[in-house]
């Protein structure tokens, strides 16, 4: 009975030794991925990419897209940015995809929500962010862009919806990855 007594002492003494601070931000923010949006505007046989003009992938050919507001829903967000960025407004959006891309050495996961988008009302407009390009599906920049799109692109045109995993070292090189081809995203 004694012993037992010790026992409880001894575990209420590590207990209250334990921290009662948060996890550290690195470890807390791993587990809170950042949500994106990413919209392709598609007509036969060509489609629409935007030249960063600045922060995150500057210098690349990509759909337009960014980061969701508080309180914003994923969609809503994804047409509020393809305007800001391209001028261009939608009456539909397909979801097409959602790609998670880790990289080495960032601790937040950006989780990217994959839109298409078949007819579009507006003129591509060059904004702030972003200067806007048609380009014929057979000759899309690829070495200008992200390394992962080379390998979603085709199921993209294809009309086919997917889910995938990149894990980047520094902006340009893909360590490992998964792509899977799904009915419903
Ligand atoms: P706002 O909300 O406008 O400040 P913004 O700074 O534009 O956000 P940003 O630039 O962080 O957001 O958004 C990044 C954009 O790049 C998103 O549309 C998602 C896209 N993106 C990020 N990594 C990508 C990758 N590896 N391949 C790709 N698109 C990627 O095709």
């Amino acid at each position: 009975m004694e012993l037992q007594v010790v026992e409880i002492f001894i575990l209420c003494l590590f207990y209250a030794s334990l921290p009662l601070t948060p996890r550290s931000p690195t470890r807390g923010a791993m587990l809170s991925p950042k949500l994106l949006t990413l919209v392709l505007v598609v007509q036969p046989g060509r489609v629409l990419l935007g030249m960063k003009k600045r922060g995150f992938g500057v210098g690349k050919w990509n759909g337009f897209g960014g980061k969701v507001q508080p309180g914003e829903g994923i969609e809503e967000a994804a047409r509020r940015e393809l305007q800001e960025e391209s001028g261009l407004t939608v009456d539909a959006l397909q979801k097409v995809g959602n790609i998670k891309f880790e990289f080495v050495g960032e601790p937040q996961l950006l989780d990217v929500h994959v839109f298409r988008a078949d007819a579009f009302n507006g003129d591509p407009t060059e904004s702030d962010e972003m200067r806007p390009q048609w380009f014929d599906c057979d000759q899309i920049p690829f070495s200008e862009m992200w390394a992962d799109d080379i390998m979603w692109f085709p199921l993209l045109l294809q009309k086919k919806k997917f889910v995938g995993y990149f894990k980047f070292q520094g902006h340009d090189v893909i360590l490992s990855h998964t792509l899977e081809e799904v009915d419903e995203v």
